[in-house]
């Protein structure tokens, strides 16, 4: 059984990831590494073991690491797009020194290491349409540069010292658990939020501005399943491209009000989130996951919305 160490493990991918973890390799294996400003709460805090991990002090990992005797670490901790522009250095010591940290300790400890990549990889350079898994990326954003680095950094181990690094490029994650922080795709969490509320919806960005976006239960089998996957047949680590829907505000808009019909949406577009989705891509090429180790979506936008809109109505009609 893996012994499973998430550094990040209160945040949007995190708080799901950890529970997740915890059904398939038994609570007491998967420890929720966080940090004091944002402790487990409720079922993440008693379901496990939890241990404050901040990704910037190296030793406290490893001090984890051999105390629990994790195997496989995934490392969550990032600041998204949008919050990354406004902190660069934050984003970079987070995304990259922090990275190179649990590099480091997998190295010396024998652990495989996973850190999710993005869309924001790629930048204005690389095919908009059909993005191949190898391509051109050249990313104009904080969180985009860290990324690549971040695939470059994880191959490097990976070739020189042995440690078993593997990654996903998430899409926009979209769930009625945690909410997103600081992301240029958060609109698309947000909308179903302002649906399910009866308000109109204020749209930060343009219709016709087309993005990669997955369910978060898509995703968390995705993270699952890659560092599952069959290492002879891997012929890419670092990262695979990974894709379940494309849409723009109209559509995702459109496919609410077939479920709500009265859902209102006006543009009152964010310049800086707006710059950050016109240099992504519009729509990746996930062949090489698909053929090197399975990977395939679930749900597509409808799905999607049905069940957001009954999950959501749930959880804001309890509060
Ligand atoms: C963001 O918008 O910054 C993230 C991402 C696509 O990586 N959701």
């Amino acid at each position: 059984m893996k012994k499973i160490l998430i550094i990040g493990s209160t945040g949007q991918i995190g708080s799901e990831l950890t529970m997740k973890l915890r059904e398939v390799y038994g609570d007491s294996n998967v420890v929720a590494g966080y940090i004091p400003s944002a402790p487990p709460m409720g079922e993440l805090a008693e379901s496990g073991p939890c241990e404050e991990v901040d990704i910037t002090n190296g030793q406290q990992i490893a001090d984890v690491v051999t105390k629990h005797g994790i195997d496989t670490i995934y490392n969550l901790a990032a600041l998204l797009s949008a919050v990354g522009e406004r902190k660069p250095l934050l984003a970079w010591h987070i995304g990259i020194d922090g990275l190179l940290n649990v590099l480091e300790v997998a190295r010396e400890h024998g652990c495989a290491v996973f850190t999710p990549s993005s869309i924001g990889s790629f930048g204005p350079n690389a095919p908009k349409d059909g993005t191949p898994q190898d391509t051109i990326q050249q990313p104009r954003t904080m969180y985009g540069i860290t990324k690549v680095s971040g695939e470059l950094l994880s191959n490097y181990y990976a070739s020189k010292f042995g440690v078993d690094t593997r990654s996903v490029r998430f899409p926009g994650l979209i769930s009625y658990v945690a909410p997103p922080g600081g992301g240029t795709t958060d609109y698309a969490v947000d909308i179903y939020y302002s649906a399910v509320r009866g308000e109109k919806f204020m749209c930060p960005i343009k219709g016709g501005t087309f993005m990669d976006m997955m369910y978060m239960p898509d995703a968390l089998r995705a993270a699952i399943e890659i560092m599952e996957a069959d290492e002879s047949k891997l012929r890419h680590r670092n990262s695979f491209n990974i894709a379940a829907m494309s849409f723009d505000p109209e559509i995702i808009y459109q496919s609410i009000r077939k479920y709500i019909p009265s859902f209102e949406m006006e543009y009152q577009i964010d310049s800086l989130r707006q710059e950050i989705a016109e240099s992504w891509p519009n729509k990746l090429d996930d062949t090489c996951a698909r053929m090197e180790w399975g990977w395939k979506h679930r749900y597509d936008l409808d799905a999607m919305t049905r069940d957001m809109i009954d999950k959501l109505s749930l959880r804001l009609n309890k509060q």
